[in-house]
């Protein structure tokens, strides 16, 4: 059958290299991403007879259009469409490791998590329970500690189980409250009929749109910002008073300290606080 692209994606010192380098051994070429000095890794292995190509993305903590390791890996994964993403999130510094993760679903492709760095979380005593994280985001949960190699088959095998469709994918999808989801409902009704849109998911663009993501408004050709689209999604009064980028960011955070404080417990605290 077909070979199986996996993009690795995650934050910086996540253990993204360390896991590259343990699925992918000696056999992988290194070179830049296109036009850029941006390092690319590649490398080829087989898992249970199926050939995977793991492509490293480089190291970022969100998908915003203002960094160009932000942008490489969230046109990567677009343009390129990888069978699967594995998101690397470092399981000692969960909270702020699943905003990317938030982000990485919200793009539309199948996401499956490898909680990494499980020693460091087990020494600090944090308890966490990855089945019950793996519920309340609607996408597999796969402990691992990379340098060790442990949970690396239980992670392949999750994310060749989705792209063989073994393992259905479908994630939940944060709630951003009724003024948000009500434009991001408005707004899918007035781009879907866009051209160039087909690979994107549309609930994504939306959320682009009003978070008046450059790069999306460009690709739209919504950079005018006095045009009747604009005026639905971007520029409507409330935009005046309201950045809606940064009410899209908190709600994910809320979003996430809500899943947390059911899924991991810390010594000191019944529940997780974020301090
Ligand atoms: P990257 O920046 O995401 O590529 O992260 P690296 O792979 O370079 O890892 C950052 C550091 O964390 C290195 O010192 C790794 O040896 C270490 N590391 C990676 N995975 C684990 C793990 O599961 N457990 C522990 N204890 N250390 C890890
Ligand atoms: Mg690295
Ligand atoms: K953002």
């Amino acid at each position: 059958s077909k070979s199986i692209t996996i993009a690795l994606a995650g934050n910086p010192n996540s253990g993204k290299t360390t896991l590259f380098n343990a699925l992918t051994g000696a056999k992988h070429s290194v070179g830049n991403w296109p036009g850029v000095t941006v390092e690319k890794k590649e490398g080829k292995f087989i898992h249970n007879s199926n050939e995977i190509i793991a492509v490293d993305l480089p190291g970022t903590y969100s998908l915003s259009p203002y960094s160009l390791e932000e942008m490489i890996a969230r046109n990567y994964i677009v343009n390129e469409s990888p069978e699967v993403v594995i998101n690397i999130v470092d399981a000692s510094n969960i909270e702020r490791n699943l905003y990317l993760s938030m982000q990485l679903i919200e793009l539309g492709k199948p996401v499956v998590i490898a909680l990494n760095m499980m020693d460091i979380a087990e020494r600090r005593g944090h308890k966490i329970d990855h089945n019950k994280l793996s519920q309340a985001l609607g996408v597999p949960v796969v402990p691992i500690v990379a340098t060790q190699k442990k949970g690396l088959k239980e992670l392949l095998d999750a994310a060749v189980d989705i792209v063989r469709g073994k393992i259905k994918y479908n994630p939940n999808r944060v709630d951003y409250g009724k003024e948000i989801e009500d434009k991001i409902q408005k707004t899918k009704a007035m781009i879907k009929d866009k051209s160039n849109i087909a690979k994107y998911d549309l609930r994504w663009l939306a959320i682009k749109v009003i978070e008046e993501d450059e790069a999306v408004l460009d690709l739209l050709n919504m950079k005018d910002k006095f045009s009747a689209e604009n005026e639905v999604a971007v520029t409507n009064e409330d935009a005046f008073e309201n950045d809606f980028e940064a009410i899209i960011a908190d709600r994910r955070y809320s979003y996430i300290t809500s899943i947390l404080s059911k899924v991991v417990k810390k010594p000191d605290s019944k529940v997780l606080t974020t301090s």
